[in-house]
């Protein structure tokens, strides 16, 4: 096969179709890890093509013919836990295709699990952690007939063996990078999560800052951006927004940080810019309870931001000790409080089933949910994600066995799949009920229904507070295969 025309094609692959309910409540948002590497290596002089298959859901037919029309040298793929098997599939496709083509490796799953994907034939590269340098220069040493091994931060084959190429620093200035490749993309395609969607705006995600130094045991973010937290300054965040609304006609953004307010001072200068600069526009975020002060909603609020979500995890605060989760019941209490007093939504992220979870603190959790009143609840059945603390625990003690895995399952949420496991003192079964009963306590509460009633302001809400009841009674009649 000649090879004339890209020299890497990054692929997003598609969710497991155990995950379609899925979909449907989370949209399908820019794949930013991409946009950032394709444009990062078209800096360092390369050609690069997005193909995001959850977008275009393409059958293997399809796709077979998409990836020879772009003849790639390498062919990268963005692999989270959930699409381990999705991405296996759609890389042995590419070496059906032409087996000369480099199948790269990156996100969280070759993070935190490289020497497992090396196992595969199909996979040639794991790249760990932050990809856009590694992947340059990969394709880039590729080109030259130089040894991988010149290359750090990947995991490459030699002799049958995987390799480590040893640790790749972290960028230290986010300002320094390329916007992502928006225009590799197909824009005008993307849905942002059916509960987070406040206008009928194009709609784009955003991300401002890398990294959280904080450890809760089941959270695998540190297997990519490690511990340290690296900010893009308000005025660079500020610059890709207007890109945003200039080129893409994007007049909402979600901002999926894993704490946006963690640097109070810069959400401060980025509120003011925005103000100032982008009125009119409409933007939510997420962050720990314990980052949010009544100043900084007042910000948010007067910038535009309307809605802001809190990881809660739990109303029992055995559970969040034995999760290590390092935020109070009080602070949540207070940073729900500081959103309503100014005018802001707020939306509290919960999960059942840790390993201490009983029956009584799922109650307490119940009871935590219904006192804190917020606009939106979720309720997710903890699974041990690769990187986290727990997975490890869970695999030294020989409960979880990576080379048996079904990692379909990790799609817990409105999935065909059971949970993956049964971690705590409540059975696969229990937890499920439990979900969603507590889903039916929350949000078929009359005086929870009479208040989304008395918010509604265009038949855009009304529809979107309908297809947020569809996804509810969907999930209650959830029944797994
Ligand atoms: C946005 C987001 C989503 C969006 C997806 C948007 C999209 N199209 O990418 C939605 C809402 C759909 C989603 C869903 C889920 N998500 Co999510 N999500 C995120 C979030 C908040 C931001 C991702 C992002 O854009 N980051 C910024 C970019 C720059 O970073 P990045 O994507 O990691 O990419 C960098 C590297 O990973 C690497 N890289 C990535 N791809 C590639 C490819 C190549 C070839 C190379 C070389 C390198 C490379 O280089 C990139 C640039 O440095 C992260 C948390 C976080 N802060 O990252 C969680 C996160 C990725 N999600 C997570 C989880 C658990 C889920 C769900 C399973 C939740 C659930 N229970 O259902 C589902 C699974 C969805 C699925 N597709 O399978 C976990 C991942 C855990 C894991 N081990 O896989 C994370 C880390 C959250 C956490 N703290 O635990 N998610
Ligand atoms: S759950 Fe949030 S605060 Fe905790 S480690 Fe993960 S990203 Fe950081």
């Amino acid at each position: 096969m000649t090879r004339t025309a890209t020299d890497l094609l990054l692929i997003s692959p598609h969710q497991p179709r155990s995950a379609e309910i899925l979909r449907e409540s989370t949209g399908i948002t820019q794949p930013l890890g991409l946009g950032y590497i394709a444009a990062y290596a078209r800096a360092r002089g390369l050609s690069a093509a997005i193909l995001d298959n959850d977008i275009e859901d393409l059958d293997d037919e399809a796709f077979m013919r998409r990836v020879r029309a772009a003849a790639p040298l390498c062919a990268g793929f963005s692999v989270c836990t959930s699409s381990h098997n999705t991405a296996l599939h759609l890389a042995r496709l590419v070496k059906k295709v032409d087996p000369g083509i480099q199948v790269i490796f990156g996100g969280v799953q070759p993070s935190t699990l490289p020497r497992l994907l090396m196992k595969e034939t199909a996979v040639d590269f794991a790249v760990q952690g932050e990809g856009e340098v590694t992947a340059a220069e990969l394709v880039l040493a590729l080109k030259a007939g130089a040894a991988p091994s010149s290359v750090a931060g990947l995991f490459y084959k030699k002799d049958g063996a995987a390799v480590f190429t040893g640790e790749r620093p972290l960028i230290e200035d986010l300002d320094s990078l390329p916007f992502p490749a928006y225009d590799l993309m197909p824009m005008g395609r993307y849905t942002l999560p059916a509960s987070r969607r406040m206008t009928s705006a194009p709609a784009a995600s955003i991300v401002t800052s890398r990294g959280c130094p904080y450890g809760c045991y089941f959270c695998s973010h540190n297997g990519i951006f490690r511990g340290k937290v690296r900010f893009r300054s308000a005025r660079n965040v500020l610059d890709e927004m207007k890109l945003l609304v200039r080129d893409y006609g994007v007049g909402e953004f979600l901002v999926w940080d894993d704490s946006f307010l963690m640097r109070g001072d810069r959400a401060l200068e980025l509120c003011r810019l925005i103000k100032e600069e982008l009125p009119g526009i409409t933007w939510s975020c997420s962050s720990r309870a314990d980052h949010m002060t009544p100043a900084l909603a007042a910000a948010l609020r007067a910038a535009g931001c309307r809605l802001v979500l809190f990881g809660v995890e739990s109303g029992s605060e055995k559970i969040l000790a034995s999760i290590n989760k390092g935020t109070r019941p009080e602070q949540v209490r207070a940073a729900v409080k500081a959103c309503r007093e100014n005018g802001l939504m707020s939306f509290c992220s919960f999960v059942i089933g840790t390993p201490d979870e009983t029956e009584e603190t799922v109650r307490e959790t119940r009871r935590f949910a219904m006192e804190l009143n917020p606009d939106f609840v979720i309720f997710c059945i903890f699974a041990p994600l690769p990187g986290s603390h727990f997975f490890s625990e869970f695999v030294k003690d020989s409960r979880l066995d990576p080379d048996r895995i079904d990692w379909d399952s990790y799609i817990n949420l409105m999935s065909s799949r059971p949970p993956l496991v049964a971690a705590g003192n409540l059975s696969k079964e229990r937890l499920t009920q439990l979900q969603k009963e507590l889903f039916r306590a929350f949000y078929f509460r009359p005086s929870y229904v009479w208040r989304r009633l008395k918010l509604l302001r265009s038949p855009q809400q009304f529809y979107q507070n309908l297809r947020g009841l569809k996804t509810l009674i969907k999930l209650q009649l959830q029944k797994f295969k």
